[in-house]
């Protein structure tokens, strides 16, 4: 072992050090604590309520217009052990989205990737470079990076969604560019399907052209052509899945279905369907996660504390922290997380526990 020896500071030397250095705005790697820790996270695990967001989401709608420049009425999650800034993780925005009767967003694009993921409501559609997607309870509905997005709700009942972006983690890497769209409205036609749903909507059949026009992405693209995967579509291929093996819990990832890879480079986005009782082991994983309940009840323990949940609660699981899920009624989860970014990095790394976990603690529902 090498150590060094250090002359004794009677005299002051060593606080003028400290001072100089400082001044000089440095820092001795000596004395930061927590700058490498042993393992992620110094986070703990979250929980906000259904009642409240959608308390406060529709308080929102009554008292706050949608206007340019405030553009979204968004309820970001902020997460307590971040210090007040509005983010669920370190990479990760979560928010409620709330859009009433005849409300228009309208259209800007951005460096931030997005998905939406439909809670409460109907009719509402959301146009991705202009083609219009319908949006309906259990939909996922992307919006890439740069790509063009307004959201329009023609008809007659609010809409309630579940917004996730990339926005720490863009804005972390100094990466954040925004534009406004034009004020006038884009015009377009309430379609049930999404030109990208008719031209990659149906699995295993990638299409090659229509006349002479290419219909495939170039080679270079990043994400999904598909800027919707339906909750119908969703459904039936867990039914289908668990029907066909007598299988307790079954997931099911949204991928690009030209390349099988994530829907986006910077969001991973799953659906987990539990059958009542079941419990899933306990696994680590490298990377953050928001876990919204689409449906059902259950509880899951995270770091032994067990968060009991029901539909639309939203539990944000810290990087490296043990996650099992149990269910009581069938429950549905939905679940975005960086996990692309860790693998692109090259420091994916997940682990299933030998046990059960031990709870410590019980936050009720
Ligand atoms: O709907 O375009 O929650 O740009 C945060 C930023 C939603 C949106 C958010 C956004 C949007
Ligand atoms: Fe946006």
């Amino acid at each position: 072992m090498v150590t060094t020896r250090f002359a004794a500071d009677d005299d002051g030397d060593l606080d003028a050090l400290y001072q100089d250095v400082a001044e000089a705005d440095l820092q001795p790697l000596w004395l930061l604590k927590g700058l490498l820790p042993e393992q992620p996270s110094a986070m703990r695990p979250h929980v906000w309520r259904a009642k409240t967001l959608r308390h406060l989401a529709e308080r929102a709608g009554d008292l706050v217009g949608i206007d340019r420049g405030g553009d979204r009425r968004v309820l970001g999650l902020a997460h307590p052990d971040l210090g007040g800034l509005p983010f669920a993780t370190r990479t990760l925005w979560g928010a409620v989205q709330y859009l009433g009767p005849g409300e228009l967003a309208p259209a800007h694009r951005h460096s931030p990737s997005a998905i939406r993921f439909v809670l409460e409501g109907s009719g509402v559609f959301t146009l991705v470079n202009g083609d219009p997607v319908r949006m309906e309870p259990g939909d996922l509905v992307l919006t890439p990076s740069y790509a063009w997005h307004e959201h329009h709700n023609p008809g007659n009942e609010p809409m309630i969604w579940f917004d996730g972006l990339d926005l720490p983690l863009i804005g972390n890497l100094d990466a954040v560019f925004f534009e406004n769209g034009p004020d006038e409205l884009t015009p377009y036609d309430e379609v049930p399907v999404s030109r990208s749903e008719q031209l990659h909507g149906t699995a295993g059949l990638r299409p090659l052209y229509v006349d002479s026009s290419l219909t495939q992405q170039p080679a270079e693209h990043r994400h999904s052509p598909l800027m919707t995967y339906r909750w119908v579509d969703t459904d039936r291929a867990l039914d289908t899945m668990l029907a066909a093996t007598g299988g307790r819990a079954a997931a099911l990832r949204y991928v690009d279905p030209l390349t099988g890879r994530d829907m986006m480079p910077t969001l991973r986005g799953e659906m987990h369907r539990l059958l009542p009782g079941h419990r899933t082991p306990t696994t680590r994983t490298v990377g953050s996660g928001i876990w919204v309940v689409h449906r059902g009840t259950g509880a899951s323990v995270i770091n032994g504390v067990r968060y009991e949940w029901g539909a639309g609660d939203i539990l944000v699981a810290p990087s490296w922290a043990a996650v099992d899920h149990e269910a009581t009624d069938r429950a549905d989860l939905f679940l975005l997380s960086d996990g692309p970014v860790i693998e692109a990095v090259g420091l994916a790394r997940t682990e299933t526990l030998a046990h059960p976990q031990t709870v410590t603690d019980t936050v009720s529902a």
